[in-house]
């Protein structure tokens, strides 16, 4: 390669803009933004498992769900025949939540500044583990305190078509593909809208192998 070309690679620095895609008025998908935390991510994840394993939950519907929760931080999502809530404990140990790692928060706070918000300090980072064919039906969030606060989602492992939709549960939804390493932040205006997760497609990642984990980073309190 000539020095020419390499001068020209320099200037423009592909790797270095992380691309923001705006899904909806205070909606953003960052590409990419968790790859260079991912190394110090990954362990961080294991210790989390190990003290507070996925399980699979029941909703008060009676339904099992197909994707296996976890959680860390000071509250942690539950839900059983009786509801959901945040719950301090986890019902699986009667113990605390594990701590929420040090590089999970910070990830969240870098991602969160990216996408316009400034100051958000997650209280709860739920852990959701996707084998292929589970998903997650639409739903609102509106288990936290506080709707000023967004939430932010990191995707690892296989690819998922993320649905988006709007404020009543029948409202059109638009299809978002997201991929290992993205992440989207999701607040203000946008905080309740309607949203699932099509069936996780059989595959194999490089890293996380045969399934698909998001973690979700919210203010609960
Ligand atoms: C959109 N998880 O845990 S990302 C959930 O990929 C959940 O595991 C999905 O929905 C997943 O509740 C979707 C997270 C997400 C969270 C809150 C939102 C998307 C949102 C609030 C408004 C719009
Ligand atoms: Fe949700």
């Amino acid at each position: 390669m000539s020095s020419i070309t390499l001068d020209l690679f320099a200037d423009h620095e592909p790797e270095q803009q992380p691309k923001r895609e705006q899904i909806a008025e205070q909606s953003w998908v960052l590409r990419g933004f968790v790859l260079p935390w991912l190394e110090r991510l990954l362990p961080e994840l294991d210790a989390v498992l190990a003290a507070a394993p996925f399980r699979q939950m029941v909703t008060p519907g009676g339904f099992t769900m197909s994707a296996a929760l976890s959680s860390c931080g000071t509250w942690g999502w539950t839900t059983d025949r009786s509801g959901y809530h945040y719950s301090r404990q986890d019902p699986a140990s009667g113990k605390p939540w594990p701590p929420m790692p040090e590089v999970f928060l910070h990830l969240a706070q870098a991602a969160a500044l990216e996408a316009g918000f400034a100051g958000f300090v997650p209280d709860s980072c739920l852990i959701n583990r996707y084998p292929p064919g589970a998903k997650m039906s639409l739903h609102q969030d509106k288990d936290e305190t506080s709707m000023a606060a967004p939430i932010v989602s990191v995707s690892l492992g296989l690819p998922a078509v993320f649905l988006f939709g709007g404020f009543e549960r029948g409202d059109k939804c638009q299809r978002v593909s997201l991929f290992h390493g993205d992440v989207v932040v999701w607040g203000g205006v946008d905080r309740l809208r309607y949203h699932g997760v099509l069936p996780i497609k059989d595959g194999q990642h490089p890293r996380l192998g045969e399934q698909r984990i998001n973690f979700t980073f919210r203010a609960a309190r």
